[in-house]
């Protein structure tokens, strides 16, 4: 039995609402927001016992927004909060990305309708009723007519099947779930760090400064660039707020929702010297959106391009790196940009510290993990305390480990044993009345994922102010549409390089997942293509009638 059939069979009192929304961080936290300016009665669920989502869990040492940074890394609808949050750095860290969310929260009088320390443990469809069942961790019982799911992108932490995973006796973290009742110190202690992702190169510096030792367990090297964090600008700040409709514009308009107008340059036009010139600019500006972005506009489309701006990353991983042997080690050979981009500060320098080590899992694997450390093929290295910066089941996860059953009782990871469809990325086949937000084959983690989250939720508020003054009960894509999306999203995503890579964006960090590059590229035109179906009525989906108001009473 079911979750939710079994709260329905135990006849536990039901609490009914419009929608549900799962998930309390940016996404979750903005629909709540628009959802009740409609008079909608609507909670959000979040099994963190603090708002933030993805904030609130990743508080590892070193966390910091990639990019776009502070004060467009952020809500962009309205100017009040523009006005009354100071973002103190370009590049802002974790806690201050909470502050905001918390800040947020209070602003918009958000809490009283957000429940949290309470997981979503399922979800059924009633179709005779055309509403959803809800369980809880806690027991209660929900029933909406709508739920949204928020439950992000980079949520559903990974930690790796490797034998002797449970036997370790020090102390054990993931990155994805850094503990907030504590401080972690790592001061005179062996630290392993197992994963060379964003996580694991923003941490490595911090954790290097305090432990005895720290033992990096690399698998794949990463291209990263300078962070380039600094003071926000005063006179940019000011602009921003003075005419924030302008900015905001330039941000819809730009293919990842940032400020920066992205080059037109295109590498091949320049000569080895030029392209050296603006690459070291970049390079010495630091952050991702300079490097990757900023600098020629075929970096993820030309292989030639891409390989010379791998080269000239290489070259500064062999200029900062003293030992030859671990330079060698750390060098990536995968197309530059088509996993993750990562940036760090001072990541590449802590190698060069005595307390520092690297250990090539390519060249020596992990063959057990112990009680006292870690084995590989070369021997046990003794640790007190292991972080797993291994990642997530990206995008797809943590909407999987809730597992929503729609029409026939068919369970979400069944609908989706094939491959991840949707419609639109925001509704999937199957489950009416559901939509997502950052879902698969929606732009979410290559685009401003607050301004995504904020376009792609106003889009669903739409559709179901549309649903409620044309007394519509239900939704859902109609059949084939998700195919003729999946075309779509995957043409775009031919025009560059992204398919050929192994990343978590294919799903290749996760043994057993399919591989799919579930993000829509197109940005703008992304949000122009989901905003015409909205005008044009909602072609390719089907609806039902409103059977009865009443019947959400059952
Ligand atoms: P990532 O980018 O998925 O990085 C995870 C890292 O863990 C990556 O280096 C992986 O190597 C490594 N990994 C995963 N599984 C294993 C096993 N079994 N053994 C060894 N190493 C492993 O996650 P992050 O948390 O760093 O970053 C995710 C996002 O969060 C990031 O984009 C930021 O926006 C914040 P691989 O490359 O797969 O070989």
């Amino acid at each position: 039995m079911t979750d939710t059939a079994a709260l329905r069979a135990s006849g536990a009192n039901t609490s009914e609402f419009d929608a549900i929304i799962i998930g309390a961080g940016f996404g979750g936290m903005y629909a709540l927001h628009i959802l009740r300016e409609q008079g909608l009665k609507v909670r959000v669920y979040d099994e963190a016992a603090g708002v933030g989502g993805t904030w609130f869990w990743n508080r590892y040492p070193g966390a910091r927004v990639d990019y776009p940074g502070g004060p467009f890394y952020c809500y962009t609808f309205s100017e009040d909060l523009i006005r009354e949050f100071d973002w103190p750095d370009t590049q802002p860290d974790q806690p201050t990305v909470l502050r905001y969310l918390n800040f947020v929260a209070d602003r918009l009088d958000l809490r009283r309708d957000i429940e949290l320390g309470t997981r979503i443990t399922g979800a059924s469809y009633d179709e005779a009723a055309q509403r959803w069942d809800v369980a809880t961790s806690t027991g209660e019982r929900l029933r909406a007519q709508f739920v949204v799911c928020a439950v992000g992108a980079l949520s559903a932490a990974n930690i790796p099947d490797i034998p002797g995973r449970e036997r370790f006796q020090g102390e054990c973290y993931h990155t994805g779930r850094w503990p907030h009742d504590k401080t972690v110190s790592f001061t005179g202690k062996r630290v392993g760090l197992i994963g060379t992702g964003s996580s694991g190169i923003q941490s490595t510096p911090e954790i290097a400064r305090d432990a005895a030792h720290l033992t990096v367990f690399q698998r794949t090297p990463q291209y990263s660039v300078p962070c380039g964090n600094r003071p926000t600008d005063p006179e940019l700040v000011a602009a921003a707020r003075a005419n924030w409709p302008k900015f905001r514009e330039i941000m819809l308009r730009t293919p990842i929702g940032s400020p920066d107008e992205p080059s037109t340059l295109l590498a091949r036009d320049h000569t080895p010297e030029q392209r050296r010139a603006v690459y070291e600019a970049a390079w010495g500006r630091g952050g991702i959106g300079s490097v990757l972005v900023g600098t020629y506009a075929d970096i993820l489309t030309d292989k030639q391009s891409n390989e010379w701006l791998a080269e000239f990353v290489r070259e500064k991983i062999a200029e900062v790196v003293e030992d030859p042997e671990t330079a060698r080690k750390l060098m990536p050979s995968y197309m530059i940009g088509t996993k993750r981009q990562v940036m760090d500060d001072g990541y590449y320098q802590a190698f060069n510290r005595d307390n520092v080590s690297l250990v090539d899992l390519r060249e020596d694997p992990i063959v057990e993990i112990t009680e006292r450390g870690v084995r590989t093929q070369s021997g046990e290295h003794p640790l007190d305390m292991l972080v797993y910066a291994t990642g997530f089941d990206a995008i797809t996860g943590a909407l999987q480990n809730i597992d929503p059953r729609g029409r026939d009782g068919v369970p979400l990871t069944e609908r989706w044993a094939q491959r991840f469809n949707s419609y639109l990325g925001l509704t999937i086949p199957g489950l009416p009345n559901l939509f997502m937000i950052h879902g698969p084959e929606s732009p979410c983690v290559l685009y401003n994922m607050p301004l995504g989250a904020e376009q792609e939720a106003d889009w669903i508020r739409d559709c179901i102010v549309h649903l409620r003054e044309h007394g519509i009960g239900a939704i859902e894509p109609a059949p084939g549409v998700d195919l003729a999306w999946a075309k779509e999203v995957e043409d775009w995503g031919n025009t560059s390089l992204y398919p050929e890579a192994d990343s978590w964006y294919m799903g290749s960090n996760i043994p057993g997942k399919h591989r799919q590059f579930a993000v829509h590229l197109g940005g703008p035109e992304y949000f122009r293509r989901i905003r015409d179906v909205a005008e044009a009525g909602y072609p390719g989906f089907v609806t039902e009638p409103e059977r009865s108001r009443a019947a959400s009473a059952g």
